[in-house]
């Protein structure tokens, strides 16, 4: 049960909450415990204020729709500030504020921001309770929606203020909607501010949010914590938050190897974080330990191990099926909150993709009735989502919550490319891996900047997320590697979205990336058949396999075949775009551009059979 009572002997933490109570100036304060009781209590309340509504018990067990307000549907990064004391301490890719500038900004912005509301005290856990990788936040709020999804998507309440003790350390996190209720003022159903701030302090690990209520600006336990302050605390202490998924690969003999994979956003992530193997792999199983966030550190024997810090899934909803992934449609299936999904007549769920079908009568996200194809827009939001218990995932990994995490043997690197870079290949060694992982990036669609076919460079995945210079965090990557040695894990290159001259994806993709990940579990085990290239090790056709496929030499080729003039762009918009990250970005990388070139420029590289219009190796 919610206690108005505080359960806890934490000097600082009582300080902290009386502090930020006294500024927002709340109707009362409920610190959580994270029972069931109290979720259902909390969705119960929503539910009769409209925040939410229940779905058909039949249909969807102990699960809600929340739709937003139209304005607040995603993450604003143009209001994102990483405020460090010095300027370049964020770097060129982080909008930086002044902290004692900052904190001057959002004072009157908080103060009596919580007026009319309840301030939740969340405190939640990062990571397995029992794991001494995992770290501890307190989360103060004044939206029960953030509450309930805590619940899911992190170990919350009493078990993470038993982890902390009376003098534990954990992260501050204040957030609010910001939109005060006056006396007697009648509240809207998704309260938020038009006006908004993501603001990190990672010197003393603090965030505060101010004026939405969605995603990653409100759940601050995800891209808030666990990436952007926990980098800089991977920094601090010799370890990785990276913004990766990470799934296990079993063959038919019992070998299992764990990797970890960081995809920019639309290359769908936790599809491969869920992949389902076609019928021939029989023996082979793969497992999901997470879909979004890893946060890894060298264990006692020197290699990598790994942890997902979240509970749960905060899943984009459109494409998602029983086609493109049957596991997350069953981890759906009930205890599920979901927001800007559309609602049919019988109490379910719809969005784009679910099936080739709309059903008849549709409400749709911004709770319009009677949504049809040719209302000329989208039953569910393009960034809807369904937040889900990772317990209820079908494919979840027997060690997902190993206090000691998982062994690395591999990361994998990828986005969304038409051309240019092939299906899979391996770096020739770590700090070249590097330089794949920081040059990832996905080209520009229309309706993202207007510009088609311009790579829009994301190293890691984590330009977003990284809470320092992004210089100093390649330079972080970089040290890991030689402290590793030859245990690191290997670094591959993956891109499933290579194009034909018609304009056709060539590789099937899903399932059938398990063809890809077999080759990476043989070259793991040193036994996988491979050429050497400019750009690293490549699979030959006949290093494989292709067997229930329509896929010969020629598919092979157009997936894989390098073009040099295609590479020498790459190399330059790639060496552009490291030159431009400021005076951190170590040369180390910058100086891989010309030795790739002259890869590509030397005898050995001109004899490549994968290389320009020549033919693959086993025509
Ligand atoms: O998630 C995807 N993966 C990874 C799956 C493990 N998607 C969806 C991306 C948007 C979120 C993919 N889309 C993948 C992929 O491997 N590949 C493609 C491109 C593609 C799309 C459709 C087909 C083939 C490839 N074929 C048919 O629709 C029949
Ligand atoms: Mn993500």
């Amino acid at each position: 049960m919610s206690r108005i009572e505080p359960m806890t002997d934490h000097a600082e933490l009582l300080r902290w909450v009386k502090e930020v109570t006294e500024l927002t100036t709340p109707d009362q304060v409920v610190w959580c415990d994270g029972s069931e009781k109290e979720y259902a209590d909390l969705c119960d309340m929503m539910v009769a204020k409209g925040t939410l509504t229940r779905l058909n018990p039949k249909l969807r067990p102990n699960s809600f729709l929340a739709l937003s307000d139209p304005s607040d549907v995603a993450r604003v990064e143009d209001r994102t500030f990483i405020c460090s004391k010095n300027r370049e301490d964020a770097g060129v890719t982080n909008h930086w504020r002044d902290p004692a500038e900052m904190r001057a900004t959002l004072s009157p912005l908080f103060s009596g921001s919580m007026k009319g509301r309840t301030l939740y005290v969340i405190p939640f856990c990062m990571g397995p309770v029992d794991s001494p990788l995992s770290k501890i936040g307190v989360e103060l709020t004044d939206s029960p929606y953030v509450v309930v999804n805590m619940r899911i998507m992190t170990r919350m309440g009493d078990q993470a203020l038993k982890k902390l003790g009376k003098d534990g350390e954990f992260v501050k996190a204040v957030h609010t909607v910001g939109r005060p209720l006056a006396k007697n003022e009648q509240d809207v159903k998704w309260p938020c501010n038009p006006e908004k701030y993501i603001v990190h302090y990672p010197e003393t690990r603090e965030i505060w949010s101010f004026g939405s209520g969605y995603g990653g600006n409100a759940l601050l336990g995800k891209k808030c914590f666990a990436l952007r302050i926990a980098s800089t605390q991977g920094r601090d202490e010799g370890w990785l938050a990276e913004h990766m998924l990470i799934l296990g690969v079993e063959n038919p003999q019992g070998k299992k190897h764990y990797v970890a994979a960081a995809f920019p956003s639309a290359c769908g992530k936790t599809n491969f974080a869920m992949l389902i193997p076609p019928k021939l792999y029989g023996g082979w199983k793969v497992t999901t330990v997470g879909d979004d966030i890893a946060w890894i550190r060298p264990g006692a024997d020197g290699r990598l191990h790994a942890i997902n810090p979240e509970a749960g899934y905060f899943g984009v909803a459109p494409g998602t099926s029983l086609r493109t992934n049957p596991n997350a449609i069953q981890t759906l299936a009930k205890n599920t909150i979901f927001t800007n999904v559309a609602l049919t007549p019988d109490g379910d769920v719809w969005w784009e993709g679910l099936t080739d079908q709309a059903p008849e009568g549709l409400t749709d996200w911004q709770g319009n009735q009677n949504w049809t194809p040719e209302s000329g827009t989208k039953a569910a939001h393009p960034n809807a989502r369904f937040t889900s218990p990772a317990s209820q995932c079908p494919s979840v990994d027997e060690n997902w919550q190993s206090s000691q995490g998982v062994p690395i043997s591999a990361f994998i690197f990828g986005g969304r490319r038409a051309d240019t870079v092939p299906l899979v290949y391996q770096s020739l060694n770590w700090a070249h891996g590097v330089f794949v992982a920081a040059s990832t990036g996905s080209e520009t669609t229309a309706a993202a900047t207007g510009k088609v076919g311009v790579v829009r460079r994301d190293p890691m995945a984590m330009l977003p997320f990284c809470g320092y210079n992004v210089g100093t965090y390649f330079t972080h990557w970089l040290k890991m590697g030689e402290k590793l040695g030859d245990q690191a894990p290997l670094i591959f290159g993956v891109n499933w979205f290579r194009k034909n001259a018609d304009g056709k994806f060539v590789w099937p993709g899903y399932g059938d990336n398990m063809r890809v990940l077999e080759w990476i579990f043989s070259r793991i085990e040193e036994r996988g058949g491979a050429t050497e290239t400019p750009i690293g090790f490549m699979p030959r056709f006949e290093d494989l396999r292709f067997e229930g496929l329509d896929f010969g030499p020629e598919q092979f080729h157009a997936v894989t075949r390098l073009s040099r003039d295609e590479w020498m762009r790459e190399l330059d918009t790639a060496g552009e775009f490291l030159d431009g990250l400021g005076a951190e970005s170590p040369i180390e990388l910058r100086e891989m551009v010309g030795a790739i070139r002259t890869r590509f420029q030397s005898e050995s590289a001109q004899v490549s059979p994968l290389i320009g219009s020549g033919v693959s190796p086993t025509f």
